[in-house]
């Protein structure tokens, strides 16, 4: 009896440091959420994104702005997950001010770019660097030839704003996975729209876990040099075809890795300007609107075709007479964020909008109670990113990493209750709650905003990222 009882319990603690051994060995999905940054405003500067241009007059609360983004990541980090985070840029971008003509020092180039065209301000005043999304396309180790986790910044070419942000989105990348023996860092693609590259925006991993081989999935609007292709009419295809088969050659990606679809044309001319307005995917679950996809159902039986994993794909396809498109982008559903968690189901992290739609609402009970991953929802009061098109998924750069990987990323960008509460206070401490039109003529707001991004270069142990010298 006691000795069957031992071997018993030596049984049970075997399986305990198993299950211990194997958790803490298992491959994550890390999230680095963008950190709103001190001058998030609304200019209007993204034509095609309909909230933008909806809130081009709106004052804009970057302080709410921060703080909100930061309860998110808490909010993850609570469940469990491991979470990064990612710094703002320096703005306004004074080096490109005095690049466009505009000089004196900074408070007379401040002065004279207000007064000469108060939008070119406002847009090297973009806090747009937030949408970490936008930021990169990264490729985990299992899809790459050569074993290493590979990042491409985005060019963003498409918008004069966001066209200032990949040089330092590379020098950030760069401090935050800094070991050659596991990161490769590309230079981004030829600022030129032929090369139109958004990032991980239209780019998906299906996978039966974040440690194993993917299939990655490349969305583009339309194509550069391929005039059969379908375009869309009215606005812009912000990723082309020929950006995304760069990509898959600067990754090194294996053959079976890689996927490459085209977004239906119509759906752009909605307002959906990235994939990821109107598609989400995390492990062996892809949840996509019918009218995702230019030919839909050739587009997902290409995809159930190329899926390489064991696991059963889990396709969700929200119907058209269920959410309209325009539901879709008003509520941002679709850019909701989907993870795993640790018993294995899947949790929607969604924007408050979203329960305020009744159809989306109703759906997303539909989809929860239904046999698929996805169990839970957790809504997210993100407005201030969400008046400028930013959803929860648009906040978020996906990588995937395994224990060493993760072991070699700078500690100091990884989310902890302390690290929280520091970037709390630093925000409190450092942003205003109000910028409205006027405010950007005043340059006490670039020498705050410089000052907070100083602090917080400490506070995340990144270095000299910000390419600026002041000139007072
Ligand atoms: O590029 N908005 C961003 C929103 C990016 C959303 N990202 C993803 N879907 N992944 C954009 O259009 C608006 C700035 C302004 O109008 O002030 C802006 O840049």
């Amino acid at each position: 009896m006691t000795i069957r009882f031992a071997s018993a319990a030596i049984a049970l603690y075997g399986c305990y440091i198993l299950i211990i051994f194997g958790k803490s060995m298992r491959a994550l999905e890390v999230n680095f959420d963008g950190l709103v940054g001190p001058t998030h405003n609304y200019a209007g500067l993204s034509y095609g994104n309909v909230a933008s241009l909806n809130n081009a007059t709106s004052f804009s609360n970057p302080q709410e702005a921060v703080l909100q983004g930061l309860e998110k990541m808490k909010a993850m980090h609570d469940k469990g997950l491991t979470q990064g985070v990612f710094a703002p840029h320096a703005r306004p971008d004074l080096n490109v001010l005095r690049r466009l003509g505009f000089t004196g020092n900074d408070a007379q180039v401040i002065h004279k770019a207000f007064k000469a065209d108060p939008i070119l301000l406002r847009a090297c005043y973009s806090a747009s660097a937030m949408w970490t999304a936008n930021a990169a396309t990264v490729s985990p180790s299992p899809d790459t030839l050569d074993g290493k986790v590979h990042f491409t910044s985005a060019n963003l070419n498409n918008k004069f704003h966001r066209s200032l942000e990949p040089a330092t989105t590379t020098r950030l990348l760069k401090a935050m996975f800094n070991n050659d023996s596991y990161f490769t860092h590309h230079t981004h693609l030829p600022d030129q729209g032929f090369f139109g590259d958004e990032g991980a925006a239209n780019h998906t991993r299906l996978c039966d876990s974040h440690g194993e081989q993917g299939l990655e999935m490349f969305v583009f609007g339309a194509s550069a040099f391929n005039s059969q292709l379908p375009k869309p009419a009215k606005f812009p295809a912000r990723q082309t075809l020929e950006a995304s088969e760069a990509i898959c050659r600067l990754h090194n990606l294996k053959e079976s890795s890689q996927i490459l679809l085209q977004q239906n044309p119509d759906v752009i001319d909605q307002g959906v300007f990235h994939n990821d307005v109107i598609a989400v995917g995390n492990e062996n679950v892809l949840l996509c609107h019918q009218q995702a996809f230019l030919n839909q159902q050739d587009a997902l039986q290409e995809i159930r075709d190329a899926y390489t994993g064991s696991k059963q794909l889990c396709i969700i396809e929200v119907p058209t007479d269920k959410v309209s498109i325009s539901d879709a982008v008003s509520s941002y559903l679709f850019n909701s964020q989907l993870v795993s968690l640790d018993d294995g189901s899947m949790l929607l992290v969604a924007p408050q909008e979203c329960q305020r739609n009744s159809a989306v609402n109703a759906y997303i009970e539909e989809m929860i109670l239904a046999d698929n991953p996805v169990n839970q929802v957790q809504f997210f009061d993100l407005r201030q990113s969400m008046q400028n098109g930013g959803g929860p998924a648009c906040l978020r750069l996906r990588v995937a990493l395994n224990q060493q990987e993760l072991s070699a990323v700078n500690p100091e960008v990884i989310l902890t209750d302390t690290k929280y509460t520091q970037l709390c206070d630093w925000a409190k401490r450092n942003y205003r709650d109000k910028l409205g039109a006027n405010d950007f003529a005043d340059p006490a707001l670039l020498y705050e905003s410089y000052q907070a991004l100083d602090e917080l270069t400490q506070l995340l142990n990144l270095g000299s990222v910000y390419d600026f010298q002041l000139a007072r």
